[in-house]
């Protein structure tokens, strides 16, 4: 089925009552899909240079996304979705794969493909950053889809986790080759979650995106997600989860994706170290479009699932004003959201957005965001500049 089709089907039943989001939808907005409507035409951003222009998407490359041309809720996957490994996309050999759960488990599981796909099939929208996401490629590193695979803790309950155990390690097939203390060894990428973390019902083990088999540069066949962490947190191409009684301190745990900043820690200010785990509340701009004299300013949020307050949008100095949300928007999917711009003045203008959660927490500004050395997790408010 198409996804576009799935997802409005879905929110026909009654998304919007289903209190996911915290967020009032007074009255159903003028759009559904922020993709470009007949007649519409998008205003370039001057904060954009001129040099601009993301690569196209390319089999074993990296890619971020051009978040103006973000056309529909589910990121397309032959142009849209991000891609980012570290290590290279492995093609694993898909009939004689296996998922090995080992360590600190009453029951060791070795199963097929096939074995994953007959057990009970789950579906979820979900939508992450790279936590190294930022300005420089307006948050390109950023995608939507809908997930089909199997409930992790299931599994996890079936291999019976022992008593003891801390951490749960998910190594993926990709294997590097890394200079540790001038030693050149062979490490696979690998992402770690305590016992507690592994076992949330949300997690899964996903085999298809957007009703497609997973593509090798997403993790083919099999990539976990955790909702509402970053990107990292998602192995591609798992091939073993291990059960331990000890922190697992690889590199994309201990030493890359580690955000240094600094903090009050219990009254006192120290520079702190933390690996990158759950989003941060954030809002994007990514374009301006107008339409008979009528602009609009869309854009997406990202958090960790907590239920938003509201999403506002300002511009130059004038009001916070309140912008609408894609209705269709779930827990853990990005928030597109949209704000009609009335009488729009010829001339530059400055706009920003920002979220807000339940929980009060505002997205803060640039100056209010703690100092921070590393360049994980930009999560700031992003002023952009246009010219009407
Ligand atoms: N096995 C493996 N999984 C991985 C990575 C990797 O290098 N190897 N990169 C991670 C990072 S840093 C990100 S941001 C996401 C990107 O997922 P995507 O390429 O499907 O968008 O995959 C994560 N999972
Ligand atoms: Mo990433």
């Amino acid at each position: 089925m198409n996804p576009e089709d799935e997802g409005r089907r879905k929110l026909l039943k009654g998304a919007l009552g289903s209190g996911v989001m915290a967020v009032g939808v007074a009255s159903i907005p003028n759009w559904i899909m922020p993709a470009l409507a007949q007649g519409e035409t998008l205003i370039p951003f001057t904060d954009v240079p001129d040099s601009y222009t993301p690569r196209e998407k390319r089999p074993g490359a990296s890619f971020a996304q051009d978040t103006r041309n973000i056309t529909s809720f589910y990121s397309r996957i032959e142009d849209q979705f991000y891609v980012v490994q570290h290590y290279g996309q492995p093609e694993l050999d898909v009939d004689n794969y296996t998922l090995k759960v080992t360590g600190m488990v009453d029951n060791p599981l070795e199963l097929s493909l096939r074995n994953i796909m007959n057990r009970n099939v789950i579906e979820m929208d979900a939508g992450w950053e790279c936590g190294g996401n930022r300005n420089g490629n307006f948050h390109g590193l950023v995608g939507n889809a809908r997930w089909r695979g199997i409930n992790l803790s299931a599994l996890l309950e079936q291999a019976g986790i022992q008593d003891g155990a801390k951490e749960i390690v998910f190594f993926g097939g990709d294997i590097g080759s890394e200079e540790i203390r001038g030693r050149e060894v062979d490490t696979a990428f690998a992402r770690s979650l305590s016992v507690d973390d592994a076992m949330r019902p949300e997690n899964m083990l996903a085999y298809e995106m957007n009703g497609e088999s997973l593509p090798v540069a997403h993790g083919r066949p099999l990539r976990l997600i955790v909702p509402g962490w970053y990107g990292v947190s998602n192995v591609k191409w798992v091939t073993q989860i291990h059960v331990q009684d000890t922190r697992y301190m690889g590199r994309f745990m201990g030493r890359d994706y580690v955000t240094l900043k600094r903090e009050v820690t219990g009254g006192i200010e120290r520079w702190v170290e933390n690996s990158v785990t759950t989003i941060n509340l954030k809002s994007v701009i990514i374009r301006v479009v107008s339409a008979d004299n009528q602009h609009r300013i869309q854009g997406f949020v990202l958090n960790d699932g907590t239920p938003l307050r509201s999403i506002e949008v300002k511009i130059d100095n004038g009001p916070w004003q309140t912008a609408e949300v894609n209705p269709r928007s779930s827990k853990y999917s990005w928030k597109l959201f949209t704000f009609n711009w009335d009488n729009a003045a010829p001339g530059d203008h400055t706009i920003v957005s920002r979220v807000t959660d339940i929980d009060g927490n505002v997205q803060p500004t640039a100056d209010e965001v703690p100092e921070k050395v590393s360049n994980w997790e930009n999560y700031a408010q992003f002023p952009r500049t246009i010219t009407i």
